[in-house]
């Protein structure tokens, strides 16, 4: 049988809590996918757990009673539970491929099945084209397009993963690389060491003076599913979370040349090739070379050891990898005007957080420990409001409940001695028309008001771009949370006049966020190099919604690197009582 990790028995519980949905079940849907998430986040194995101390020690999981308890148990020891056979057998489609589709949720897979036969993405997309979706009732022409470009939106983005969510698994395995007795050095290249928001796969470097034992404990690792082929200098494998990772052996001597080339992008080291060539040298994963006698065949070795050397007899500093995308970065290099990237130590809060007021999966307290863990001097409260109703947004009394109950936290918090800050905030509607839907007078009372699109995304850019300057128009709103709403490989974002949208914050003081939830990664590094250029301030936050996603910070300070930032760009640098001076009351 096969040994079920613990991302294999939060599959199966997410998969419950969709098929209890479908059934139009109350309360288990969100008891399934509490208990799922929290069996994401262990550091723990489960099976370790169940090993331990049986049913009783995995109801110590948070949001893990007794009966899920079973079912782990269950599906640990037998590979299966009754409960979700019978769901299954009632429902037998694949709910996470469908529901991956945009506006696609438990209750219309349900529907498709039930009228349709749909099972999988596949016969989805053939009943669109044929039409069928229009002829359903409460559906249309209009929800079959909007399935039909979902389907579409998915096939672009389809293979490349959301580096956030795989940066945990790449650094185990860079560990555990860098663990083998005969590595000497080990680094991930490619687009990961760039932070690109999704990666196609991931590209490791090491050296050694015994290639072939690397290897052959390289392709045992526990995360390798299956090896392409193998090779004394260069490995190609497949891992168990679905990403490629090759690995690659290289001279000692040509370390920073290897690290160059395989960081990328393509069009950097293009540039720097042509830039070598110019000098009549010439640049290779090998290192730099000068050629030597009539022939120009002898070469003479330049430099390679290291990145920094590589640069230097190029010309220019050294470039950080987050820049390397040919967006200027050479010339800025040339004319010594590279910024000082700001750095996740710079990082002293986080501005939004969800808590079990709303749709998170922790208290406030919970947040404020942890985020004391992670070194952090403060932290925003920011839960949904009222229209974003599945969520239980918070209405204008229950805020003002909130700022009470964290008013007494924070005076505990002085008790205790503590510096530490929970700030009082809200993740606003930006309705229709760029009103909001919580009253001024209650926004006045909140140290924080980050305001957000969260419906009609389809408006026409004009109608777009004027609702959201109106909200930024507001004395009460500080900052604007994930501006386009797009989610990678789900959503692409509304449509947006950037550059108006850019010149309304800086009149308006309204500070962008940077959010740092992995399939966020809203917005983008151009447009975050166009706040930094425009004077236009940001944040940078993880819109967690369980205290594991407070590390998503430390992504966060790569996307701003991304996009340029220096620590002056981003607000929540700045020490607590400076930040809520910045902001605009
Ligand atoms: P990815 O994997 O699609 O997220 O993007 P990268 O940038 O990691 O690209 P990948 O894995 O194809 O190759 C890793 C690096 O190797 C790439 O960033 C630059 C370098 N490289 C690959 N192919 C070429 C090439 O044809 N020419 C040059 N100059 N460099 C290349
Ligand atoms: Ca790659
Ligand atoms: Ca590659
Ligand atoms: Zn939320």
């Amino acid at each position: 049988m096969k040994r079920l990790s613990n991302d294999d028995v939060a599959r199966i519980l997410h998969e419950m809590a969709a098929l209890y949905e479908m059934g139009g079940v109350q309360f288990k849907p969100r008891a399934y996918e509490k208990a799922a998430l929290s069996v994401e986040a262990l550091d723990e194995n489960v099976r370790e757990i169940y090993a331990a101390g049986g049913t009783r020690a995995l109801q110590e999981i948070p949001g893990v009673g007794k009966g899920i308890a079973e079912h782990i148990e269950h599906l640990l020891t037998k590979g299966r539970f009754t409960e979700y056979e019978r769901l299954k057998k009632g429902t037998p489609v694949k709910i996470e491929e469908l529901t991956a589709v945009e506006g696609v949720g438990p209750q219309t897979v349900r529907t498709l099945w039930k009228k349709l036969r749909i099972r999988n993405l596949k016969e989805l997309e053939r009943a669109a084209r044929a039409g069928k979706i229009r002829t359903l009732p409460g559906f249309g022409k209009k929800t079959e397009e909007k399935i039909l470009n979902g389907i579409a939106f998915l096939k672009s983005g389809a293979g490349r993963k959301i580096l956030g969510f795989a940066l945990p698994d790449i650094r185990n395995i860079e560990q555990r690389i860098r663990d083998f007795p005969e590595v000497e050095d080990v680094m991930v290249a490619g687009s990961v060491r760039r932070f690109k928001e999704t990666i196609g796969d991931i590209d490791i470097l090491a050296t050694s003076k015994d290639p072939e034992r690397v290897m052959d404990r390289f392709v045992n690792l526990p995360f390798v599913a299956h090896v392409y082929d193998k090779g004394p200098t260069k490995t190609n494998v497949r891992l168990k979370n679905g990403l490629d990772a090759d690995l690659r052996v290289v001279p000692k001597k040509s370390w920073g040349a290897a690290l160059n080339y395989f960081t990328g992008s393509k069009a950097h080291n293009i540039e720097l090739r042509r830039i070598a060539l110019a000098r009549g040298w010439k640049l290779s994963e090998y290192g730099l070379f000068a050629s030597r006698g009539k022939t120009g065949r002898k070469e003479t070795f330049i430099a390679g050891k290291t990145e920094e050397e590589l640069y230097k007899k190029l010309g220019f500093r050294y470039i950080e990898p987050e820049l390397r995308e040919m967006t200027g970065e050479i010339a800025a290099a040339r004319e010594n005007r590279l910024p000082k990237l700001v750095e996740y130590r710079d990082l002293r809060g986080d501005l939004q957080i969800q808590t079990t007021w709303t749709d998170g999966e922790n208290t406030v307290e919970e947040y404020a420990e942890e985020a004391q863990k992670l070194g952090l001097e403060y932290i925003a409260i920011t839960d949904h409001t009222k229209t974003l109703a599945m969520t239980g947004g918070s209405d204008e009394a229950k805020l003002k409940r909130q700022i009470k109950e964290i008013d007494k936290i924070n005076s505990t918090l002085k008790l205790q001695s503590s510096n530490f800050r929970v700030l009082k905030g809200a993740e606003v509607n930006i309705l229709k028309d760029g009103t909001l839907d919580i009253d001024d007078e209650t926004l006045a009372l909140l140290d924080v008001v980050g305001a957000a699109v969260h419906s009609h995304f389809n408006l026409p850019r004009d109608e777009q771009t004027k609702r959201v300057i109106r909200a930024m128009e507001n004395p009460n709103v500080d900052i604007i949370f994930h501006l386009t709403t797009r989610i990678l490989n789900r959503r692409k974002g509304i449509d947006l006049d950037t550059d108006e949208v850019i010149k309304a914050a800086q009149r308006t003081k309204t500070v962008i966020e940077i959010d740092a939830y992995p399939d966020r990664s809203d917005i983008d590094d151009a447009l975050i190099k166009k706040c930094v250029e425009a004077g236009v301030k940001m944040s940078v936050d993880t819109d967690a919604h369980s205290v594991g996603h407070l590390r998503f910070l430390e992504y966060g300070a790569h996307l701003a690197r991304r996009g340029w930032a220096k620590k002056e760009d981003i607000v929540n640098t700045l020490p607590v009582s400076e930040l809520l001076g910045a902001l605009k009351r």
